[in-house]
C-alpha cells in the first residue's frame, strides 16, 4: 500500500532562514540582488550554497558547466534523477526572488524528504543552473546539462565573448568542460521548477498557484546603426548621418509593428550603446540589444524577417549602414502533461486555487523539455514586479509553492 504523504509539509522557518541568508549575498540597498552569472557575487552565492549543502549532510555535485546541486540518493544507485531547481544568478540590479526561491524550495524539499525517511524510487537533486538569465549566454547550464550546448553558442553570445571568457576563468571552468557536461538522456526522471510569476495574472485572478502550460521562445540580436561622427555644433542638421536617429526610430517602430501584427509576441530593446559617446559628437554608431519572444515557432520566422526589414528601412531613411549579429535563440516549449497533472493533484491536496498560465519569461525547463517530463509552477508577484528590486512575493505564497513542489515531486518520484 503506497504510503500517504498528503499531510507532509516543508518547514517554512527553515526555508525562510536559508532564503534570507542567500538574499544577503550580492544584496542591493533596496532589497534586491545584483548577481550576474559567474560574477563575484554569484560565485559567493554558490560558495554559500555549497557550504549549506554540505552542512545539511547532502552530497554536493557540480559539472563542467558549473551547475551546483545537492543530491539525495535513493537505494538504487542506477535509478534516474528527478531534478528540482532554478538559478541563483540574477539580472543586473534584480530582485531577490527570481530563481532564488526555486532553488531554496528545491533544497527544502530534499530536507523534508530526508528527515521523514521517505524511500523514493529516484534520486532527488536540488539544482542551481548556470547563467539562466543570459547575462552571458542564456540557459547556459541547463543547455549544457541537456547536451544542447554547441561551440557556436559560446562564440558570439549576447553578453559578449570577453565577458563569457572572464566569467569562465573566474569560476575555474572551461569551454570544453561546458560542452561535455551533458547528462545521459535516460538519467533524468523529470524536472520541476517553482518560480515567481513575474507578472500580474495570479494577483488579478486572486489565485494561489499558476500551473505553466508552455514557455515562450526568445531570439536575440545586436543591431548596429552606423553613421558618421561629426562636430555637433558646426555640422548642419541636413548634413548629419546620426546613428541615434536610426536606432531610436527602429525602437519606436518595432513596438508599433509588434502591437499591430504580432499581438502574441513581445519585442524589447534593453540597451543602446553610443559611440564615440560624447555631448559634442554626432553619434557615429549605436549598438542596439534586441530581443523578441513568441509562444510559437512559426511566428518567429515572420517576426524575425519583419523586424530585420524594419531595421534596414530605418537605417536607409537616415542614410546609415546596418550590421546585424544573431546572438542565439531558445525555442518555445510545452510543459509535460505528467508534470502538470502532478502539480494539479498537489494543489488539490493542499486545497490551493490554481489556473493554467503560459510563461512570457524564459526558464531552464525549456532546455530539458525534449529529454524528460518538465513542469513549472508560479506563485504571485506583488504588482507583477520582477527584474527589479521592487520584486516581491508574500512568504505564505512562497511556502504554498514549496509545498506544491514537494507534493508533486513525491508523486513523480514515488
Ligand atoms: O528573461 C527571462 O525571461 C528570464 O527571466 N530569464
Ligand atoms: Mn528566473
Ligand atoms: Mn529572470
Amino acid at each position: 500500500m503506497p504510503q500517504d504523504f498528503s499531510t507532509l509539509r516543508i518547514n517554512p522557518d527553515r526555508m525562510l532562514d536559508a532564503f534570507n541568508q542567500l538574499a544577503s549575498i550580492g544584496a542591493t540597498p533596496d532589497s534586491g540582488v545584483d548577481r550576474p552569472s559567474l560574477s563575484e557575487a554569484h560565485l559567493a552565492a554558490r560558495k554559500w550554497f555549497r557550504e549549506h549543502i554540505e552542512q545539511s549532510g547532502f552530497e554536493f555535485h557540480t559539472d563542467g558547466a558549473g551547475n551546483h546541486s545537492a543530491v539525495l540518493p535513493c537505494d538504487d544507485s542506477s535509478a534516474p534523477t528527478l531534478i528540482l531547481g532554478s538559478h541563483l544568478d540574477s539580472v543586473p540590479n534584480g530582485g531577490r526572488f527570481d530563481g532564488a526561491l526555486g532553488v531554496m524550495a528545491a533544497l527544502e524539499v530534499l530536507k523534508t524528504v530526508r528527515e521523514n525517511r521517505i524511500k523514493l524510487k529516484v534520486q532527488l537533486e536540488a539544482m542551481d543552473f548556470t547563467d539562466e538569465e543570459g547575462t552571458l549566454v542564456g540557459l547556459l547550464g541547463s543547455a549544457a546539462l541537456a547536451g544542447h550546448l554547441r561551440q557556436e553558442d559560446l562564440q558570439n553570445p549576447r553578453g559578449g565573448r570577453d565577458r563569457l571568457l572572464e566569467g569562465i576563468k573566474r569560476a575555474g571552468l572551461s569551454e570544453s568542460g561546458m560542452l561535455s557536461a551533458a547528462r545521459k538522456k535516460d538519467s533524468l526522471a523529470g524536472y520541476l521548477e517553482l518560480h515567481i510569476e513575474q507578472g500580474k495574472r495570479l494577483e488579478s485572478a486572486k489565485k494561489d498557484i499558476g500551473i505553466v502550460t508552455a514557455i515562450v521562445g526568445i531570439w536575440s540580436y545586436r543591431l548596429s546603426f552606423i553613421g558618421k561622427a561629426d562636430h555637433a555644433g558646426t555640422t548642419t542638421m541636413e548634413d548629419r548621418r546620426d546613428a541615434s536617429l536610426g536606432a531610436s526610430s527602429f525602437t519606436l517602430e518595432a513596438r508599433e509593428l509588434v502591437l499591430r501584427e504580432f499581438p502574441n509576441s513581445v519585442v524589447n530593446v534593453g540597451k543602446m550603446e553610443f559611440a564615440p559617446g560624447a555631448f559634442n559628437i554626432v553619434p557615429e554608431r549605436v549598438d542596439v540589444s534586441l530581443e523578441f519572444r513568441s509562444p510559437n515557432d512559426e511566428e518567429f520566422n515572420q517576426l524575425n524577417s519583419a523586424l530585420l526589414d524594419l531595421a534596414r528601412e530605418e537605417a536607409e531613411r537616415f542614410g546609415l549602414e546596418l550590421k546585424t549579429e544573431f546572438l542565439g535563440k531558445h525555442s518555445p516549449s510545452l510543459m509535460s502533461e505528467i508534470a502538470r497533472t502532478a502539480f494539479a493533484e498537489a494543489c488539490n491536496t493542499l486545497q490551493l486555487s490554481r489556473i493554467d498560465l503560459s510563461s512570457g519569461a524564459g526558464h531552464d525547463g525549456q532546455s530539458l523539455a525534449d529529454l524528460c517530463p518538465v513542469g513549472m509552477i508560479f506563485v504571485p508577484s506583488v504588482d507583477g514586479a520582477s527584474h527589479s528590486p521592487r520584486e516581491f512575493t508574500k512568504w505564505q505564497d512562497c511556502v504554498n509553492g514549496a509545498n506544491v513542489l514537494l507534493q508533486a515531486a513525491l508523486r513523480l518520484a514515488g
